[in-house]
C-alpha cells in the first residue's frame, strides 16, 4: 500500500500525500513512495505536477514524530539526508511543480511546500517550523528555503520563535502565491497547472533551471545560464512554430511535448 496516491488528467500529475490519519506526516514510507511516484512520472505526457494532502485537515503536519522519537544521531542523518534528497529532487525535477497547501503545513510539511516552485493555499492552511518546540532543527531545508523565500529576518524570527503563520500572513510576507476558499484550492492550482501546460513544455523547463540555478549565483554566472538555456531553445520545434506563429498572427499555438 502506498502512501502518495497519483493521478494524472491531460497533461497535470497530481501527487497526493495520503496518510489522513496521522495529517499526512512524513515517515520513510512516505519519502520513498514519493520518491517512487517521481520516478513514474512520464515526462513526455505530463506538464505540471500538484502536490497536496489527503484530507481537509492537513497537506503534512510535518516529520512522523514518532518515527523521529527514538532516533540515534545516526538515524537522524539518514533520515535528514533521505527527506532532502527527496525534496530536493522535487525542487529540482525538470517540470513546474505546485504546492495545493490544504491545512497544516508544519515542519517537513512546509519544507515540502518550500522544495515546490509555487505555493497555493487554501484559507486554513498554517505554516509553520516547530522543530525547536520539540529539540531539533528543521531537518528537510527549512532552514534554507525559509529564507531564500522570505528574507533572512522573517525566517529567522519563525524558526527561532516556533510561531506559525496563517494563511494570509503567508501570503503577505510572500511564502504563498494565493490564498483559497478551501473547496477552491485544488481548481485553482489545476487551472494555473494547465495554463502552464499550454506553454513551449521545453522553454519552461529551460526558464525553471535558469532560475533555479541563477538564484544562488553572482549575476554574471547567472545570465550566462540564461544564455545557455535561452540559447538551447532555439535548437527545438517549439521556437520555431512559436515565432512563426506569431508573425503568422497564429495565436493559440498547440505545443507538442518532447
Ligand atoms: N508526526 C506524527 N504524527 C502526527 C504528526 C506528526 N508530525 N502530526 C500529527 N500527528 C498525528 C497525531 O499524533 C494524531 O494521531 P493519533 O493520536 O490520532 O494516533 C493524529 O495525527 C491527529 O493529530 P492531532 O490529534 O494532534 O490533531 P489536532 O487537530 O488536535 O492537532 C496539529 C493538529 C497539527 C496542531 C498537531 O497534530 C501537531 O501539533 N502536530 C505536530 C506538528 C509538528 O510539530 N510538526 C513538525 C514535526 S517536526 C530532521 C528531519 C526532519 C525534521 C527535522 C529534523 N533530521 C533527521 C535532522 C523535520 C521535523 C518536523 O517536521
Amino acid at each position: 500500500m502506498s502512501f502518495v496516491r497519483s493521478q494524472q488528467e491531460g497533461p497535470v500529475l497530481t501527487l497526493t500525500l495520503d496518510r489522513p490519519e496521522a495529517l499526512n506526516a512524513l515517515n520513510a514510507q512516505v519519502l520513498d513512495d514519493l520518491s517512487a511516484e517521481l520516478d513514474r512520472v512520464d515526462l513526455h505526457s505530463v506538464r505540471c505536477l500538484i502536490f497536496t494532502g489527503a484530507g481537509e485537515k492537513a497537506f503534512a503536519a510535518g516529520a512522523d514524530i514518532a518515527a523521529m522519537a527514538d532516533m540515534s544521531p545516526e538515524e537522524a542523518a539518514a533520515f535528514s539526508r533521505r527527506g532532502n534528497q527527496v525534496f530536493r529532487r522535487i525542487e529540482t525535477f525538470p517540470l513546474p511543480t505546485i504546492a495545493a497547501v490544504n491545512g497544516y503545513a508544519l515542519g517537513g510539511g512546509c519544507e515540502l511546500a518550500m522544495a515546490c516552485d509555487i505555493r497555493l493555499c487554501s484559507e486554513n492552511a498554517l505554516f509553520g517550523q516547530p522543530e525547536v518546540t520539540l529539540g531539533i532543527t528543521p531537518g528537510f531545508g527549512g532552514t534554507q528555503r525559509l529564507m531564500r523565500l522570505v528574507g533572512m529576518g522573517k525566517a529567522k524570527e519563525l524558526i527561532f520563535s516556533a510561531r506559525n503563520v496563517k494563511a494570509a500572513e503567508a501570503l503577505q510576507m510572500g511564502l504563498v502565491n494565493g490564498v483559497y476558499p478551501a473547496d477552491e484550492l485544488l481548481p485553482a492550482a489545476e487551472k494555473l497547472a494547465a495554463k502552464i501546460a499550454k506553454n513551449a513544455p521545453v522553454a519552461v523547463r529551460a526558464c525553471k533551471a535558469a532560475m533555479n540555478e541563477g538564484v544562488n549565483l553572482p549575476m554574471d554566472q547567472a545570465i550566462d545560464a540564461e544564455v545557455r538555456e535561452f540559447s538551447a531553445c532555439f535548437e527545438t520545434e517549439d521556437q520555431k512554430r512559436g515565432m512563426a506563429g506569431f508573425l503568422n498572427k497564429q495565436r493559440n499555438i498547440r505545443f507538442e511535448n518532447k
